[in-house]
């Protein structure tokens, strides 16, 4: 056997979950492009992220932003995902875009404002039970912009109170999980800037509270393999938002602007045994493709993110924990570097050919003409987010 047949059946286990917002045009707040073929409905993201799947096996489920991705009927939306394929993921709430929230929604002084945004997070527990979906993804753009404009210690106690009400409807099989981002769109005080608050008030609830790890989300510098693997050894690490960045919460592919990051998080993952899906981790993107087009953009994604936990589990443990017990400083560097740089593409691609997918799916894809068809039919496809 060689090294690789050790790890295929990890491999073969690994599931990332696509955010249907990828598939919509996205832009900056100077401009957004629109790409031939954009979808104009839920379910052509939904088939669109199907693709994605059928040409990697990577990709059996697909998150969903409510109201973005607001239907009528939520249980045949996940019968039309199935039978493409798929299934419906996580459901993502959005308390950001409505102007009842312009400051504050589950921490807003006003109880109207909060009873408003509480009613709106119950609205996607039924959606999740319609959809047979495990968790509610909450991302809150609460905080302020100046010094002095809010009491943070009310807004934080609020939250707490918020999110206890919410909690209280989640299901037996179902998940609340909480993501934390430092700044943006408040640039002062954001009221979940970081793990230690997000894992306070998730602890605060209960078992089936967790974190959500947007890769984005993180001062410059920040040391995020070192948070996942507290997250993980306290056993709260719920899911991964996968992008990458240069600057700030750029929605970059996972994997481009710093290849060796992305193996460090998969690195302490598989140590946390973060890969075993009893740990319950939700690999998930959150991506926006502003200028690159966007199928040929998730499929590139998830390959980053296999090739990065093939590299993460060809990762020599036991040298390494020989070279650190024994203080062999730069041996224990040489051995994680020396898992970095093995190019696992090569491999990647014969294992893919013997499971029946294209060794190349990048390639797959342009020869498709799927491309073609859907920018031939679709016509004024629309926005992934804000503007839709
Ligand atoms: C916030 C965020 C969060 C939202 C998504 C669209 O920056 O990462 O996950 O749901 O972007
Ligand atoms: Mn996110
Ligand atoms: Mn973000």
């Amino acid at each position: 056997m060689t090294a690789f047949d050790d790890i295929a059946p990890q491999l073969a286990a690994q599931a990332i979950e696509l955010p249907s917002w990828a598939f919509g045009n996205s832009g900056t707040r100077f401009k957004v492009f629109s790409t031939p073929g954009t979808p104009r409905t839920v379910e052509e993201k939904v088939a669109d992220a199907a693709v994605v799947h059928r040409l990697t096996g990577l990709a059996p489920s697909v998150a969903l932003h409510i109201p973005w991705d607001r239907v009528d009927d939520y249980a045949g939306l996940a019968r039309y995902a199935a039978d493409q394929g798929v299934a419906v993921g996580t459901i993502n709430s959005n308390t950001f875009q409505d102007d009842v929230y312009k400051f504050g929604s589950l921490t807003h002084t006003d109880p109207a404002v909060r009873r408003t945004a509480i009613e709106h997070h119950l609205e996607c527990l039924e959606v999740m039970d319609a959809t047979g979906s495990r968790d509610l993804k909450i991302w809150l753009a609460d905080g302020t912009n100046y010094a002095g404009q809010q009491d943070m210690r009310g807004r934080q106690d609020r939250l707490a109170e918020s999110l206890a009400e919410i909690y209280a409807q989640v299901g037996a099989e179902q998940r609340l999980v909480l993501e934390y981002k430092f700044f943006e769109p408040a640039f002062y005080h954001t009221d979940v800037p970081d793990w230690g608050t997000a894992y306070a008030q998730v602890a605060a609830l209960g078992e089936r509270a967790v974190v959500c790890l947007d890769t984005g989300h993180h001062a410059p510098g920040t040391n995020i393999e070192f948070i996942v693997m507290q997250l993980l050894r306290l056993g709260k690490l719920g899911s991964f938002d996968f992008n990458s960045r240069n600057y700030a919460d750029d929605d970059l592919i996972v994997g481009a602007a710093d290849p060796f990051q992305l193996f460090r998080i998969m690195v302490e993952v598989v140590r946390g045994g973060g890969l075993d899906p009893a740990a319950g981790v939700a690999f998930m993107l959150d991506q926006c493709h502003n200028v690159e087009e966007k199928i040929p953009g998730q499929i590139r994604s998830v390959l980053n993110v296999q090739e990065m936990t093939a590299r993460a589990l060809l990762l020599d443990r036991a040298s390494l924990t020989a070279a650190q017990e024994a203080g062999d400083v730069l041996g224990a560097h040489q051995v994680l570097m020396d898992a970095f740089y093995t190019d696992v593409r090569p491999a990647l691609a014969a294992w893919r050919e013997s499971r029946g997918l294209p060794a190349d799916p990048m390639a797959a894809y342009a020869a498709s003409g799927y491309q073609q068809r859907i920018s031939a039919e679709r016509v004024g496809g629309t926005q992934a987010s804000w503007a839709s």
